[in-house]
């Protein structure tokens, strides 16, 4: 309602965003929740609400047409396609040095991401979040998130003798034959649905090679998880398809939100206004961000501090693939949600994760998403001629994270006897160095914000996303999003409302 009041508005519907209202909900708060991109509640013509990855539509896009897949080329082929342009599920977001991917709906990167739930060791957390208790997180705010989100690892036995992971058991033996450990990563899918989906007595979906464009049936995405629970709650209204562009003090107190309605092919359709007494930034990293960079130089909120915008980080994201010998085949049949990774964190700075590669022929190919110790950190600046924000990344920052990879892949090809695929991002180019899938920092906690996610300046705004992480996590972040942002919300209700 054009003007109405509320006591919590929640910007974005991921992690951040997700756990946010459901424990203000919990406390007795009304909250709204809004989100840029679709419900995702509504089957299409072929009776599912998620496109595959092999016949990608216009679901499968943010306002493209053109589909932008990580993998551009196979074979060195080109294999992007037109699609009609319509507010999708994955954001191929470009900036000058890099893109950045990003779900967008209700349930924000959850959609779309591989679900791969990693708490980081403890002995890399002080480097992850330097000024947060890490017994605190250990002993009680992991702990929650991960009960939360429904994190289970793959039954060992199962894996060893499956199809749909003989790629992953090739990843294993060529690590633990140049002297790495595997280990097991823990993951939201519903590992019995899987095992069901290959003995086909269930729809298919990992087994389908669902997984970028969103996952029909077993993987446990925020819809299934917080946003389940914060509809039981009946206190919070979520609003798709209203994109949030500015919050700015109200007169009698609490900050006017504004919003564009959005139709399906992106063009606004009316613009609203609610007035909050909080307002949560869980936009995502990048999201979170070009609002608050956007609205400080725009004179909005002229106080926020001078570090926002600051510290942003890829998580070190880098890929390659590698050929195998024909005597190593890695299967037609490839489960989309990765399994396992490739510990040399400590010793090369790399934790690479044997991901899938579903195209459903034999490609006697590995490949991998390797996370990184790249230190580079990038700044988010307004481009007033443009009217919009800016990201200083470079492309050729990626390169301690290829020597990173190297570390372990080099090794791996010198005793195999293998050799790095190179047509998988382009005509003869080995690394995927111009993406990332974990966008970190921003908004970077204790800097931009207090110790927990208070912005500076402006008194009932907060940050609650990726936005706090200065960069890194080690590992996937989405575990260490959720369970800062369970943290930060139990100390704001505590002493804020
Ligand atoms: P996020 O989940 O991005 O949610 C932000 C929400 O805000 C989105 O729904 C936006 O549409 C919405 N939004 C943005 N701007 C506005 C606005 N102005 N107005 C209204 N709404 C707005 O943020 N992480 C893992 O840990 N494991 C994985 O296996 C993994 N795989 C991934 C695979 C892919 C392809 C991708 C893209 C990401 C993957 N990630 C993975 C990263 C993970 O999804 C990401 O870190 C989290 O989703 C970030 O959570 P946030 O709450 O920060």
């Amino acid at each position: 309602t054009p003007g109405a009041r509320v006591p919590a508005l929640v910007i974005g519907t991921g992690y951040g965003g997700s756990v946010a209202a459901l424990r203000l909900a919990q406390a007795g708060v009304d909250v709204q929740m809004v989100e840029m991109g679709m419900a995702w509640d509504t089957p299409g013509p072929d009776g599912k609400i998620f496109a595959n990855t092999t016949t990608p539509d216009q679901r499968s896009f943010w306002l493209r047409t053109r589909t932008k897949q990580p993998l551009s080329n196979f074979l060195g082929f080109p294999i992007d396609k037109d699609i009609p342009r319509y507010t999708g599920i994955l954001d191929a977001e470009e900036f000058g040095g890099i893109i950045v991917y990003q779900g967008r709906g209700v349930g924000g990167g959850s959609l779309v991401n591989g679900g791969m739930a990693v708490t980081p060791k403890r002995e890399n957390f002080g480097a992850v979040l330097p000024t947060v208790n890490a017994d605190e997180m250990y002993n009680t705010y992991y702990p929650r998130a991960n009960a939360g989100l429904g994190v289970a690892t793959i039954d060992p036995a199962w894996f060893d003798t499956t199809d749909c992971y003989q790629y992953a058991r090739v990843g294993r033996k060529h690590a633990q034959r140049s002297g790495f450990p595997f280990v097991f990563v823990p993951d939201v899918y519903d590992w019995d649905y899987m095992k069901k989906e290959a003995a086909g007595t269930v729809p298919k979906s990992a087994l389908a090679g669902e997984i970028l464009y969103g996952n029909n049936y077993g993987k446990k995405s925020l819809q299934k998880t917080y946003l389940a629970q914060i509809k039981a709650t009946g206190r919070v209204t979520i609003t798709p398809l209203h994109k949030v562009t500015s919050v700015a003090p109200a007169s009698g107190g609490g900050y006017t939100v504004t919003m564009d309605q959005l139709s399906t092919a992106g063009d606004t359709i009316a613009t609203k206004t609610v007035t909050a007494d909080k307002v949560f930034f869980a936009a995502g990293s990048v999201g979170t961000s070009k609002l608050l960079v956007k609205l400080k130089a725009t004179g909005a909120l002229p106080n926020l501090s001078n570090e926002v915008g600051k510290g942003w980080g890829d998580n070190g994201n880098v890929m390659c693939g590698r050929a195998n010998h024909l005597w190593d085949a890695t299967g037609a049949l490839q489960a989309s949600i990765p399994c396992g990774g490739i510990d040399n964190w400590a010793a090369g700075g790399a934790f690479a994760e044997v991901a899938p590669l579903p195209t459903g022929i034999e490609t006697y190919a590995s490949f991998y998403l390797s996370i990184t110790k790249n230190p580079n950190r990038a700044e988010f600046t307004w481009n007033g001629a443009a009217g919009k924000v800016d990201l200083n990344w470079q492309t050729a920052w990626k390169q301690p994270s290829i020597d990173m990879a190297k570390s372990i892949f080099d090794k791996i090809n010198a005793k195999e006897g293998t050799i790095y695929r190179t047509d998988l991002f382009g005509v003869y180019k080995i690394w995927g160095d111009h993406l990332t899938y974990h966008p970190l920092g921003g908004a970077v906690l204790g800097k931009a914000t207090d110790n927990y996610g208070r912005l500076h300046g402006y008194p009932g705004l907060y940050a609650i996303d990726g936005s706090l992480i200065p960069g890194n996590t080690s590992v996937n972040p989405f575990v260490t999003i959720t369970a800062l942002a369970e943290r930060n919300i139990e100390k704001i209700i505590a002493t804020d409302l």
